[in-house]
């Protein structure tokens, strides 16, 4: 089956990595429209080898839509997911918009691919960290229980946009070349004061909640539940950005139900896992970096070690590319679970 697809959000970093891994994974596009902001549109992307005009998204633009993958903040989501859906389109929105909402599934198709039949015309991408945890996390869930999680995470600047690398890049150079500069951007655009990125490490990803956690921590907790379909899962998070380009890397503490497991038996579930790539040889210096992450398809997992205290307690170190598995792969993969149980 063909299918007409709209991106909303064509022109920011996810959208422009969604065009090129529509294209990678020859997913069966019919026509394709690019939408934006007001702001984008009248630029032009190309699309295997063809050029497209990217219009501004109103609530006419999903006439004969059959998938729209929206990643142009939370916002533009809000506005404009309702009209997709009613046009008969449905929705993988790659913003917070309505990832905790019961009645809009959040998927990661190695994890929950079952929940999409559940659809009420909007299916939630995860935030980018949690979907890498939760990947790697949902083999050893199944084979040893899962008692507790503790995350920190090292994340890319790629997340926070197009203009949030432009200052890493701008800024690196003039504290380099001994130049002032102002910065504007990071942490949070929409917060009231900004920081240095660049060789620096910030403990903050969005905005503080009042109970002393950053909305990113809280997304990876609450998201991570509801993926795992387990309230009572204790999950703990603490969200760092560090002046990389491209790839999350996270610390990730798990305490398994069963006894006797060996980071062996952890080791095994794991190469076998869907979308997973063990790179763990710590005797050769081998191991995950956003480095090598970046542009790769998989999520990585090394480090692997007990806890040399809590008996059932294991260390892992997990790495992906944030435009790719993080958001716009993921939902061309939820795209691709539609089309396989003909829900489209
Ligand atoms: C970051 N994780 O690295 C964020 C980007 O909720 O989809 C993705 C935000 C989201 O800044």
């Amino acid at each position: 089956k063909l299918v007409n697809v709209a991106v909303v959000g064509a022109t920011g970093a996810v959208g422009e990595q969604m065009l090129e891994i529509l294209e990678e994974r020859s997913f069966p596009v019919n026509t394709l429209k690019l939408l934006s902001s007001k702001r984008s549109a009248g630029k032009t992307l190309t699309f295997k080898g063809e050029e497209y005009v990217v219009e501004e998204a109103t609530e006419d633009s999903f006439e004969g839509i059959d998938i729209a993958l929206f990643s142009a903040g939370g916002s533009v989501s809000k506005r404009f997911a309702d009209a997709a859906v009613k046009s008969g389109a449905v929705v993988i929105d790659n913003t917070s918009a309505f990832r905790m909402d019961e009645n809009v599934p959040l998927v990661v198709p190695e994890v929950n691919v079952d929940d999409v039949s559940k659809h009420n015309g909007i299916i939630s991408n995860p935030n980018c960290s949690t979907i890498q945890m939760v990947a790697a996390l949902e083999p050893l869930r199944e084979a040893f229980g899962l008692n507790r999680v503790i995350v920190s995470t090292y994340q890319a600047v790629s997340g926070a946009g197009v203009e949030a690398v432009d200052e890493m890049n701008e800024q690196s150079k003039d504290v380099l070349e001994g130049r002032d500069f102002e910065a504007k951007v990071l942490p949070v655009s929409s917060d009231e004061k900004y920081y240095q990125i660049a060789f620096n490490a910030v403990p903050q990803i969005d905005k503080f909640e009042d109970n002393g956690y950053t909305f990113e921590e809280l997304k990876m907790i609450n998201e991570t539940k509801k993926i795992l379909h387990d309230d009572q899962l204790p999950v703990a998070a603490t969200c760092v950005r560090l002046p990389v380009a491209t790839g999350h890397s996270e610390s990730v503490y798990i305490e398994v139900d069963k006894d006797g497991v060996t980071v062996n038996e952890l080791r095994e579930q794991l190469e076998k896992a869907p979308g997973i790539t063990v790179t763990d040889d710590p005797s050769n210096q081998v191991y995950p970096m956003a480095t090598d992450a970046a542009g790769q398809d998989d999520i990585f997992v090394g480090r692997m070690r007990k806890d040399l205290d809590n008996e059932k307690g294991f260390h892992l170190w997990v790495v992906a590319d944030n435009l790719r598995k993080g958001a716009a792969l993921n939902s061309i993969q939820i795209a691709e679970s539609l089309l396989k149980k003909e829900l489209i």
